[in-house]
């Protein structure tokens, strides 16, 4: 059986007090400044859509990752292009994200370009799902995501299938989900995970544990103080993650990718995290109602890009004066502008943005594609 943890600290994950290497100790200054841009970009994604939706140039429900950039970010970030995700509705910016690395205007890396994700946004002919849905409802075989479905935890078989698909063809690749805490009652989610853990596949469970599940709080959830304990039933470690902190996620991430990669199977990692907004933008105000007000502005004080600024200050690699150059952080999506970001981000957006603009709509003869009809 896997040695279970929930430590945070991994010197004490792996049993000892003496200072161990992590992850980390591996990314190079470059790599801290290619995490930093991400985040922005990813919380630039986010801003944005909101005030296209403002200015009459987008319709349909936004679900934000704001405030929980740092997870997809840095879980992505140490992910081989062969590797699978599943991300589901708060995980919007995951579908471009992934294998980022491979260069942002690289068309040959295993992620969808700007254009894909903008065109599904704004329901286009250009995008992944033709205009069926204006969200997270896709996936690309050919890129290795996996099908995101409305069914919470319904990613995880599926995953599960995936990694033992390419287990018997010989492909060590891995495959990493994400879920919300609130799927994580399903009988589903216990059954893939207990079928992963028996199987030994390399399934990492990423939990994105914002505290709120639509208008339901973890201790209606689970009766447990880290959710990751959960784990222990399973036989498989379970990690604790400061979501708010890239780095960490990073580390806590890459050990549970390591240990998947080594054939010893899957593991849970919970990232704590708090939902900065309402469930989707249709829920803002009701979230204002059911949610107590000090909780919410605690659980948006530590902004991860203020958090990774911090470290990078810390180390050297970012002078006070080159983080204040873009204060996009501790700034929702009414106050920050286009001077609060690094141009590149701008930029890369924007062509996403204008691409699907122009883009058409799907012919209305595709009305019937893709639905099965018995003669
Ligand atoms: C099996 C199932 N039950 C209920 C829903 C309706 N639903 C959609 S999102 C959501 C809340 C999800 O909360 P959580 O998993 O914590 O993710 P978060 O939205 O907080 O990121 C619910 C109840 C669903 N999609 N699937
Ligand atoms: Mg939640």
């Amino acid at each position: 059986m896997a040695t279970t943890t929930t430590d945070t600290d991994p010197a004490q994950a792996q049993g000892t007090d003496s200072p161990v290497s992590r992850p980390s100790d591996r990314l190079t200054h470059d790599d801290y400044r290619e995490l930093l841009l991400q985040l922005y970009l990813a919380r630039y994604f986010d801003v944005r859509l909101i005030k296209e939706k403002k200015r009459g140039r987008l319709r349909g429900t936004l679900y934000s990752s704001h405030n929980q950039e740092a997870i997809l970010v840095g879980s992505l970030y140490g992910l081989e292009p062969m590797d699978w995700i599943s991300p589901i509705h708060r995980d919007m910016p995951a579908f471009f994200l992934k294998d980022f690395k491979a260069g942002w205007e690289n068309p040959d890396r295993m992620g969808m370009s700007i254009e894909e994700v903008c065109s599904q946004v704004w329901g286009k002919a250009t995008s992944p799902g033709r205009a069926r849905d204006n969200w997270s409802h896709i996936g690309s075989k050919a890129k290795r995501i996996i099908h995101s479905t409305s069914m919470l935890a319904g990613t995880i078989p599926a995953a599960t299938g995936v990694t033992l698909a390419d287990r018997l063809n010989g492909l060590n690749t891995i495959a990493m989900t994400f879920n919300g805490e609130g799927s994580t009652a399903q009988g589903v989610f216990h059954e893939a995970i207990n079928f992963a853990a028996v199987e030994k596949l390399p399934v990492v469970t990423i939990i994105e544990n914002n505290q709120w599940a639509y208008g339901t709080p973890t201790h209606y959830e689970y009766a447990l103080e880290d959710f990751a304990r959960r784990a222990d039933g399973y036989g498989i470690p379970g990690f604790v993650a400061d979501g708010q902190d890239v780095i960490d996620v990073y580390d806590k991430v890459m050990m549970a990718v390591e240990h998947a990669r080594s054939g010893k199977g899957p593991s849970i990692v919970e990232c704590k995290t708090f939902r900065a907004y309402g469930h989707g933008d249709h829920d803002d105000d009701r979230a204002d109602r059911y949610r107590p007000e000090e909780e919410v502005v605690e659980g948006r004080k530590r902004d991860p890009l203020h958090v990774l600024k911090e470290r990078m200050i810390s180390m050297g690699i970012l002078t006070q004066e080159e983080a204040d150059k873009h204060p996009a952080e501790n700034k929702g999506a009414g106050e920050v502008t286009d001077a609060d970001f690094p141009p590149k981000v701008v930029e890369y957006l924007t062509k996403g943005v204008q691409f699907a603009i122009k883009a058409p709509l799907p012919d209305e003869t595709e009305g019937a594609m893709w639905v099965f009809k018995e003669d």
